[in-house]
């Protein structure tokens, strides 16, 4: 049995949803938008009203041609004669379910964990609802808030099975975050065949127009997509031999960088920024950002001075840049610190896409969910992944995020999932001088938005261009004696490639990666 479960909509009864309307007016509409299969969920109602809303519903889905199908109550479904149940894991088993309903009924269960998804397989599930994608208020009492790193996990432990079986997501998903949840839950065996909504559709002003949104959303790529180039032989030589021309575009494009960034070091990554040739602006305000992404830069979000209001001003930061497919790069100052700054790492990763995520060990593993414990500070403090592990960590988080991972250190690595790049330019006084890591953010964010159709090639030029600064201004000596006097050669040094690439001179870089 092939079902369409491209656009999956879940009623709901409530007064703050239907706020006066029919329910069936609404859902009727919601078919004319485009949705491919109905689940009637109603929690609240005696079984006669059930009966009978459902066979209104279900004289409304066949002239739409689409299943119908009951939450919860195996005797509804009978009664009305939808086409199938949706079985929450606390409901009757598939099994029995089975021997009530009619040999071709569909068998929806929940699932949020890849034990519970293997099983609900096994007895032959027809399709998983596989939440909670995110919290969502429209049900509050969820087992499980997976995001897409869980849904992935899910989906490739079925993907691996020998019986097939479909697949939505469910929780919290809305037109802005839609084709984020499908791009990054999508597994190396397995994608989602679909997305479940309820108050986004339900709820909507007009549940027709959101639908059709959402069918042109569900069959496109988000504006931040870009899928990494296969890998070449000699990889690593052809990324160095681009390089300088990234670097030369760069130079040349001039892009503006939004930094959202602490205020120890926004001074110093300011003019960072302008000394290799990008235009930068320091705004921590959310409501300023749909205004400035306007202009095609980048955004740096670097929570290393967190206050009450942060977060809610990245997200909107961020989800105006992800709307337009601008860059993003997050670099999670003092990740595992404190239990705020972990929450906070939760929020943003749920909340959008990254096209970097640019951190130390500490930042990076706290990402990952496999923190080493709390953090002092916000500096790395002693490694505990030797090389090869730094290196399968940029990888796995890259991987899962389908983003780029930058993990600074003494070696930087940096890593699209399938490519890990291991750096080893620079020089020490970058550690012994506040706010060169977070300038980072910045130059990678200015790199990220001019050259977008590789970002690991963009990400990688511009730790170059910063890494062989930093080398060129620690080795002049007649200068620089330590970290005070390093400063300014350093922003002279970015400053001098700058010109070398604006006049296409690239003997600043041959032989010195
Ligand atoms: N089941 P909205 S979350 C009905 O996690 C339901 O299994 C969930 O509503 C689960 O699209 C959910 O308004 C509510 O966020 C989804
Ligand atoms: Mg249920």
């Amino acid at each position: 049995m092939s079902i369409n479960l491209s656009l999956y909509l879940v009623t709901d009864s409530t007064p703050a949803i239907l706020k006066g309307r029919d329910l069936c007016t609404v859902v009727e509409e919601a078919l004319k938008g485009g949705v491919s299969i109905v689940q009637y969920r109603d929690k609240t109602n005696d079984t006669g009203v059930l009966v009978e809303t459902a066979k209104k519903l279900h004289a409304i889905t066949q002239r739409y041609n689409v299943p119908l199908i009951i939450n919860d109550r195996v005797d509804v479904a009978i009664a009305s004669g939808a086409e199938g149940v949706h079985l929450g894991q606390d409901d009757m088993d598939i099994e029995a379910a089975k021997k009530l309903l009619p040999g071709n009924a569909i068998i929806g269960i929940s699932v949020s964990s890849v034990e519970e998804a293997r099983r609900a397989v096994e007895q032959g599930a027809d399709y998983l609802g596989i939440g909670t994608m995110f919290a969502t208020p429209t049900k509050t009492n969820t087992k499980n808030i997976i995001g897409t790193a869980g849904t992935k996990k899910i989906l490739e432990a079925i993907g691996d099975m020998d019986r097939k079986v479909g697949a939505v997501s469910i929780g919290g998903i809305n037109l802005s975050n839609v084709q984020r949840v499908i791009f990054q839950s999508q597994a190396s065996n397995k994608g989602l065949d679909g997305v479940a909504v309820v108050s986004a559709i339900m709820g909507a002003d007009d549940p027709k127009s959101a639908a059709q949104e959402f069918v042109k959303r569900i069959s496109t790529l988000p504006p931040f997509a870009v899928l990494p180039p296969a890998p070449r032989p000699n990889e690593v030589d052809a990324l160095l031999s681009e390089v300088p021309t990234v670097v030369q575009e760069m130079v040349s494009a001039h892009p503006l960088v939004h930094s959202m960034i602490n205020f120890v070091v926004a001074n110093f990554a300011a003019n960072v920024a302008l000394a290799i040739g990008s235009s930068p602006i320091m705004s921590p305000y959310g409501d300023e950002a749909a205004d400035l992404a306007v202009h095609g830069g980048g955004l740096l979000i670097n929570m290393g001075t967190l206050n009450g209001e942060s977060v809610s001003n990245y997200l909107k930061a961020i989800q105006a840049y992800n709307a337009r497919g601008n860059p993003v790069v997050y670099d999670p100052v003092g990740a595992a610190a404190t239990e705020i700054r972990r929450a906070a790492v939760k929020q943003l990763m749920a909340g959008g896409y990254f096209d970097l995520i640019k951190g130390n060990e500490g930042e990076i593993r706290e990402v990952f969910g496999n923190s080493a414990g709390r953090q002092r500070g916000v500096d790395s403090g002693p490694s505990t992944l030797n090389n090869r592990e730094k290196a399968a960590l940029a990888r796995d988080l890259a991987r899962r995020e389908r983003n780029i991972v930058l993990l600074t250190g003494a070696v930087d690595y940096i890593s699209d999932g399938n490519r890990v790049i291991a750096i080893g330019n620079g020089h020490e006084f970058l550690g012994q001088v506040t706010g060169t890591g977070c300038a980072l953010g910045t130059v990678s964010g200015a790199f990220l938005t001019v050259h977008r159709t590789d970002k690991l090639l963009a990400v990688l030029s511009g730790v170059l261009m910063f890494e062989i600064a930093a080398e060129n201004a620690a080795a002049a000596e007649d200068r620089v004696r330590g970290p005070g006097s390093f400063v300014p050669a350093f922003l002279d040094e970015l400053y001098a490639i700058r010109e070398a690439a604006r006049k296409g001179d690239n003997s600043w870089f041959t032989g010195r990666a």
